[in-house]
């Protein structure tokens, strides 16, 4: 039987990927926006005691700018009031605006903002803000994580925030500029124990040095890329725009995998390893396994990027 994206998505069962990271975000998502905005700011100043967040470029800042200034100049009470917004993913100006930027550029902006609340030019949350039971019991599951399941939850509630994006109409994305590739002298090579597959290889190898217009054509014209506790990316000019938007200056360092023949002349490969996001460097190791499906001609049909539940599924290559 040949193969779709949907029936694709199941290759390689067997691999646990930490659920409990979308599990805690549906649990955080019910809170009140005034115990969202408490219990990130308390589980960003226990995290920022073990691993330090690198501060964001200035490429990065140019475009939450403008509302960063606005934000700086309102009263307290007003600050306080535009967060609450976010959080409650109301239909105000400026929540329309935050929906149009990519995750990086959401991500400098709160950044911006935690700097401000610590140096008490935004409003900070009020000394002894008392969580709920229901927010203290998240940030509980929050601290029995481990750090790269930790700061996916903190990514994840920052992309949340904000208007709609589906109920925005037609807009104008807003990213940071694509930089060029690192220069091919310059260029370092993966090895991956048990994979030769020159495909998987040069992905890594591409994705490591920036290179997405190379990168795209290891992909099948109806490709498709599945990120971790997202539905899939299809098509070469939606995952393009993806690895331009998201992907840039990511540490890939894949340690072992499992090549098998599939049906119909496809392979399937199985690789975990480690990934590094220019946020947090070598301080944070995400445990990452990717499940590529290949057609016959050797390009990617399908592949997932799964977190893994534990350091123990890095060794797990049960079909
Ligand atoms: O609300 O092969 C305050 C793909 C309090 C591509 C705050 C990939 C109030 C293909 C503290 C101010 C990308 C899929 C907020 C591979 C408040 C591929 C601020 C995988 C919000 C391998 C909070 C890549 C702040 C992966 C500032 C897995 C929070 C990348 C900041 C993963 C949080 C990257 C930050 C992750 C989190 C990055 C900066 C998980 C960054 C996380």
């Amino acid at each position: 039987m040949p193969f779709t994206i949907d029936s694709a998505r199941n290759i390689f069962p067997n691999t646990l990927a930490a659920d409990t990271v979308p599990a805690t975000i549906a649990r955080f998502t019910q809170l009140s926006a005034e115990d969202q905005l408490a219990l990130i700011w308390f589980a960003y100043l226990e995290m920022g005691k073990t691993i330090t967040i690198a501060a964001p470029g200035a490429a990065n800042m140019q475009f939450a700018e403008l509302t960063l200034n606005e934000i700086r100049k309102m009263g307290p009470q007003e600050q306080s009031q535009v967060m609450c917004d976010l959080a409650n993913r109301s239909d105000k100006p400026l929540c329309r605006t935050y929906a149009t930027w990519s995750a990086n550029i959401k991500l400098g902006f709160w950044y911006q903002l935690g700097q401000w609340m610590d140096e008490g030019l935004v409003a900070p949350i009020p000394e002894g803000y008392q969580l709920s039971a229901n927010a203290a019991a998240v940030l509980q599951a929050i601290r029995g994580l481990e750090s790269g399941q930790q700061i996916t939850v903190l990514r994840n509630s920052v992309v949340d925030m904000g208007f709609d994006t589906s109920k925005l109409g037609s807009y104008t994305r807003v990213a940071e500029p694509v930089t060029p590739p690192t220069d091919m002298a310059k260029r370092t090579q993966v090895k991956i124990e048990g994979v030769t597959n020159a495909t998987v290889l040069e992905y890594m190898n591409n994705l490591n040095a920036n290179d997405f217009n190379a990168l795209i054509e290891l992909f099948a014209p109806d490709g498709a890329l599945q990120p971790p506790f997202r539905r899939p990316i299809v098509g070469k000019e939606a995952v393009l725009r993806f690895f331009q938007e998201e992907c840039q200056n990511l540490k890939l360092i894949p340690e072992r995998g499992v090549s098998e023949p599939a049906d119909e002349g496809y392979t399937q490969i199985k690789v975990t390893g480690k990934v590094q996001t220019p946020w947090f460097g070598a301080g944070v190791g995400m445990n990452i396994a990717w499940r590529f499906l290949l057609n016959a001609e050797n390009k990617i049909f399908f592949v997932a990027i799964d977190l893994l539940a534990s350091p123990k599924e890095l060794l797990n290559f049960a079909r």
